[in-house]
């Protein structure tokens, strides 16, 4: 019986920026009124990830727990939780829903603000931290998730429960990736039959945009992605074409012209999953005039900034943003499972590496490889 109680048990601290994470054991503490905390099974690593550690994250504090594309098993809850129980299989959400903020009510977003502000901070809604190190000093929490741990505490308000079928090796994935790029696609954009979306970056993220895009019966879907190896991949998820920028242009052709000239005046929807803030601009300027939508799905490190002629906007093209795919997890998440138990959503085919929790630094290493969209580790062992 360990509720209550803090428990040791391994994790993957990232101490200081740039450098590989320390495995080690940790304590958790029990969950406060309103948190849970939860034994991870699997996570899997996100571009995020590397992104926080390489040290361009403006939210990015050391020494943290990473991790947030996680899934497992409701160890314990605090006081006053009622949205899941002891034994639950859960995915931990980096994107809160508390049902209750002016966010959460407004109907317009999924972006909840009831535990945002400390997320960012790396604490628990009461500012303290849960996780501890051998000596005893305190150690970050990130995005709401810590999955980087045998053990994390989230808010009640960051994690969903869900069927119990659903295998947690494979689903850990809806945590970000996967639903962020369907969602961004289904959701946010709300691609339609016949519509032509472009996708820069075929990692896991643009992948899913991919497949939300022929899900919906898009016309065209182009890839745009500076790695060949990509181009399989792009094909099997629904991509109809494939463009490789660094190699597939004329003499003096861009981008953005060679997907202006072959869309007739420039796509429906185009989706920057790249973090790339001059493909972003590309992404919006290939969009057709009167009426394309761009939206930017990519996190770019601090200091960058995006820019284009407003003339780009004031005839017709809009530029958006997409967090977690617009979807709200605590609501949403159960569709999604269904919808990949029907086979109507592909998740399984975007883990291509599988590795012992304790390989997590060449988990990151994989991260940089064409032949990775996602490598999930195993706590369970
Ligand atoms: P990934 O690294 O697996 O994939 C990125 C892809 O972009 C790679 O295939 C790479 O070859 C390609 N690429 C890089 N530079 C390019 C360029 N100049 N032109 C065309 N293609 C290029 O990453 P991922 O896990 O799929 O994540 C993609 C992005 O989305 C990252 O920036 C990540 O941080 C972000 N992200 C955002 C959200 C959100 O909610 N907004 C959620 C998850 C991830
Ligand atoms: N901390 C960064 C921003 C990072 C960011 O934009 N995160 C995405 C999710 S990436 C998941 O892999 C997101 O959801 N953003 C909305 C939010 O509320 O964080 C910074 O620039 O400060
Ligand atoms: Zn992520």
């Amino acid at each position: 019986m360990t509720a209550g109680k803090p428990i040791k048990c391994i994790a993957a601290v990232a101490y200081e920026a740039g450098k590989p994470l320390t495995v080690e054991e940790i304590t958790v503490d029990p969950p406060k009124a309103h948190e849970v905390r939860v034994k991870i099974d699997y996570t899997a690593v996100c571009h995020t990830d590397a992104y926080t550690l390489s040290g361009v994250d403006p939210e990015g504090a050391f020494p943290a727990i990473l991790g947030h594309e996680g899934a497992g098993i409701v160890e314990s809850v605090g006081e006053s939780v009622t949205n899941v129980k002891p034994g639950d299989h859960v995915i931990a959400l980096y994107t809160a829903e508390c049902q209750k903020c002016k966010f959460c009510t407004s109907n317009k977003t999924n972006l909840c603000s009831s535990v945002r502000a400390t997320q960012g901070k790396g604490v628990m809604p009461d500012g303290t931290s849960r996780f501890h190190n051998a000596k005893g000093e305190d150690l970050l929490h990130f995005m709401g998730c810590s999955t980087f741990s045998r053990y994390t505490v989230l808010a009640d308000v960051s994690v969903v429960a869900i069927d119990p079928k659903a295998p947690l090796e494979k689903v850990c994935l809806l945590g970000c990736g996967v639903t962020t790029g369907y969602g961004a696609a289904v959701k946010t954009a709300n691609v339609q039959k016949g519509d032509t979306v472009a996708v820069f970056g075929a990692g896991t993220v643009g992948l899913s945009v991919v497949q939300g895009a022929k899900v919906r019966g898009c016309s065209k879907i182009i890839v745009v992605d500076i790695n060949d190896d990509k181009k399989t991949w792009a094909s099997e998820f629904g991509a109809t074409d494939f463009i490789n920028p660094m190699k597939d242009l004329k003499k003096g052709e861009t981008i953005v012209d060679k997907l202006v000239e072959i869309t007739d005046g420039g796509l429906d929807f185009t989706f920057d999953c790249t973090g790339n803030v001059n493909v972003m601009r590309d992404a919006l300027e290939a969009c057709h005039k009167g009426w394309g939508q761009s939206i930017i799905i990519g996190v770019a490190a601090a200091g960058k900034e995006i820019s284009t002629r407003p003339f780009q906007l004031v005839t017709g093209r809009v530029w958006k943003g997409s967090a977690f795919g617009g979807i709200k997890g605590r609501s949403e998440m159960n569709g999604l499972i269904s919808d990949y138990f029907d086979g109507k959503l592909k998740v399984d085919e975007f883990i291509t590496h599988r590795r012992g929790f304790t390989e997590i630094n060449d988990a990151f290493e994989d991260l940089h490889h064409g032949d990775c969209l996602r490598t999930v580790l195993d706590l369970s062992k």
